[in-house]
């Protein structure tokens, strides 16, 4: 992958749709690093944009699509379990080009012409920092900060069961390269709108607690976006809200797109396999963490993945651990 790296100028980075701090930060530290050496360098993401991640460094740089005549023969994938979640678009913008996927979903499809997957590492950040250490960047402050907000945020602030040893080790050498642990905290987790507080209010009322206090659920309506005045993006936290429940095992939300459509998040603590409770809806993720869009209006998804997360819980016969 270096010598790709090296032979090609023009270089396309491709974050996921509904772009997380892992995704944004690593295509953000290494279109910094290309940009060093003089690479002309194209980070898309599908938008909407997240605006509580609009302070990294370089995020201005971010486009929906790059110039027209631009035809990069490198196209670089950070933290996409699939090609899916980063659309068609990027099979015509660059239809000659050879794929690099990085990646630390164990659900990874092996789309790309390289792959490069690593399931036990904590953040995407961790193996972005280690790439730009063979090729011989500097990791300079901006580019520390971009990768600790990875690692922060896909460790869920370093309380996840992914938060390893080797998770904590990086993070203080990121710290030590001018990463700024307390400023990006502020950062990632208290710099929240008013509207998403009021938003996390009104799903937090809907929720229901069954299986003997083993899951638990809540929904997200348009109509509460309205509510509040919030977009869909603002109800990302409200799963973690759940999730801290004493004796939990499973947490699910339920989010209304459109009248056909409804997206969940799954979290589980038991257990309960998260990325295999949402591939029965064609989904996929983490153990710990996963999601799902489903082609049904919301209360008939709400039906069918309370039944799958009951089968789900019995089935495991678990007590919470944590
Ligand atoms: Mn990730």
């Amino acid at each position: 992958m270096g010598e790709l790296v090296e032979q090609n100028d023009e270089i396309l980075i491709f974050g996921h749709k509904d772009a997380d701090g892992d995704t944004l930060g690593c295509s953000l530290a290494f279109a910094e690093a290309l940009k060093s050496r003089g690479k002309t360098v194209w980070v898309v993401i599908p938008p909407p944009l997240p605006v509580m991640y609009e302070w990294l460094p370089g995020f201005e740089q971010i486009v929906e699509r790059p110039p027209p005549g631009a035809d990069p023969r490198l196209v670089l994938f950070f933290d996409a379990g699939n090609m899916e979640r980063s659309g068609n678009a990027v099979k015509l913008i660059a239809s000659q080009a050879t794929i690099v996927n990085v990646d630390h979903h164990p659900s990874n499809s092996l789309f790309g012409d390289i792959n490069v997957i690593e399931p036990e590492a904590s953040a995407v950040g961790q193996m972005v920092m280690r790439m730009l250490d063979l090729f011989g960047y500097d990791l300079t402050p901006t580019i520390a900060t971009n990768l600790y907000t990875a690692l922060l945020t896909d460790t869920g602030g370093f309380r996840h069961e992914n938060t390893t040893p080797k998770a904590l080790e990086d993070a203080a050498r990121l710290a030590r390269l001018g990463a700024d642990p307390g400023y990006i905290a502020t950062m990632v987790y208290k710099s929240r709108p008013l509207t998403t507080l009021k938003l996390s209010a009104l799903a937090i009322a809907t929720m229901q607690v069954d299986m003997d206090g083993r899951l638990a659920w809540a929904k997200v309506t348009r109509y509460m976006l309205h509510e509040a005045g919030a977009v869909m993006a603002e109800s990302e936290g409200i799963i973690d809200t759940l999730n801290s429940i004493a004796g939990l095992d499973t947490a699910i939300m339920f989010k209304e797109i459109n009248d056909r459509l409804t997206k969940i998040s799954v979290r589980s603590r038991g257990a309960v396999d998260a990325a295999a409770l949402c591939a029965e809806f064609g989904g996929g993720g983490h153990l710990r963490a996963a999601g799902a869009e489903i082609q049904l209006p919301l209360d008939e998804a709400i039906r069918a993945v309370l039944k799958a997360a009951k089968e789900a819980i019995s089935a495991s016969g678990s007590t919470q651990r944590r």
